[in-house]
């Protein structure tokens, strides 16, 4: 028996020395010391040993078990303690490495300008409308003047939906729709950003879609005064303090008078060069006191009520900003281009 258990000893401490992992170990211990293990059995066979012999087997037994025991102890701290050491190296930080670069985005070019359009003139007091893409030829024509024979309405022009709707030519339909819900009366104070289309070949300075930002202001006693001192007080804010405007008369069916609006050069100041095509002044909105019937038309009572309205493009009011110089840019999506409006 003293024997058996030597043997036993011997053959589980190289079982452990060979054991790979954690679940090895155990499986040895389970093997050698369970309760079905050949030491127990030992064990169980001692009634058949002598007086003298029983306590000395007794003793080697209990040896061998702490032996193992001990050895299966061993084992299996300096296996966590290997596995804790690959776990660390595993998940070094190396702190002196460079950090990586976070991609940023950018509002694109467009955004950005709407957004600041937007800003100064809710500095002005004026409310920012939105309305639909696709329109009535009511709302796109009828209701801001335009008789059925105008050029404008030319199927040529205009891309249609059906033979009512089509995509709106200018963001004015949502004025006339705004002042429709005020059941006549005031005051209406908006303006409206957003996308227009019309049938135009692309080029440099011309896209089929683009952006407009228009304004109305209708009250009691709106006057031409309060419409120069608003696109005044616009353009020095988005152009600078030292430009100037100057309004010329012209003509649109909705507005009566009618003017455009050029704002002084910002490279020569006025003395003429290339970008103002030697005349000092760029052109850069339209506007005027609206017609009587366009007010009439949307539900206002004319004798009582005036107003003011406006229209520029967005694309070239970013073009004159920025100084690009092809249009097309803003819808190519180069990401290139688009990188450099990161600090705008
Ligand atoms: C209502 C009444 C009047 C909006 C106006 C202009 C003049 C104008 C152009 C500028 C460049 C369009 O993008 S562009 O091609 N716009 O010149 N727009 S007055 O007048 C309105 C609008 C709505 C009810």
């Amino acid at each position: 028996m003293i024997d058996r258990l030597q043997e036993l000893r011997e053959e589980a401490l190289q079982e452990l020395e060979k054991a790979s992992s954690v679940k090895d170990i155990d499986e040895v211990r389970v093997k050698y010391l369970g309760k079905k293990g050949p030491i127990t059995e030992v064990l169980r066979g001692m009634g058949k040993l002598s007086a003298e012999e029983r306590p000395k087997v007794g003793q080697l037994a209990n040896e061998v078990r702490e032996d193992i025991q001990a050895k299966v102890e061993e084992k299996t701290e300096e296996m966590e303690a290997a596995a804790l050491e690959a776990q660390l190296a595993s998940e070094r930080i190396d702190v002196t490495l460079p950090g990586r670069e976070v991609k940023r985005g950018a509002r694109h070019p467009l955004t950005a300008v709407i957004e600041e359009i937007e800003d100064i003139f809710i500095g002005l007091g004026f409310q920012v409308t939105e309305g639909p893409e696709v329109e009535t030829d009511y709302y796109n024509f009828e209701a801001l003047n335009l008789p059925p024979d105008h050029p404008a309405r030319d199927m040529q022009d205009s891309f249609y939906v059906t033979d009512d709707m089509l995509l709106r030519t200018q963001t004015s339909p949502v004025q006339a729709r705004t002042m429709e819900k005020h059941n006549g009366v005031g005051p209406v104070k908006i303006i409206c950003p957003g996308k227009v289309y019309r049938r135009d070949d692309d080029d440099a300075t011309h896209s089929h879609q683009f952006m407009q930002i228009e304004g109305l202001y209708v009250d009691k006693g709106v006057r031409m005064s309060d419409l120069k001192g608003i696109l005044n007080t616009f353009v020095k804010n988005y152009f600078g303090a030292e430009r100037n405007i100057r309004l010329r008369p012209s003509f649109f069916p909705f507005t009566e008078p009618s003017v455009e609006v050029d704002v002084s050069c910002g490279i020569c100041a006025g003395e003429g060069c290339r970008v103002c095509k030697q005349s000092g002044w760029i052109e850069v909105l339209g506007a005027g006191m609206v017609h009587p019937r366009v007010l009439e038309m949307s539900g206002f009572d004319a004798k009582e009520y005036s107003g003011f309205a406006f229209g520029m493009g967005v694309e070239r009011f970013a073009l004159l900003k920025y100084g690009i110089d092809d249009i097309r840019h803003f819808y190519t999506n180069d990401i290139r281009f688009l990188d450099q409006f990161k600090r705008v």
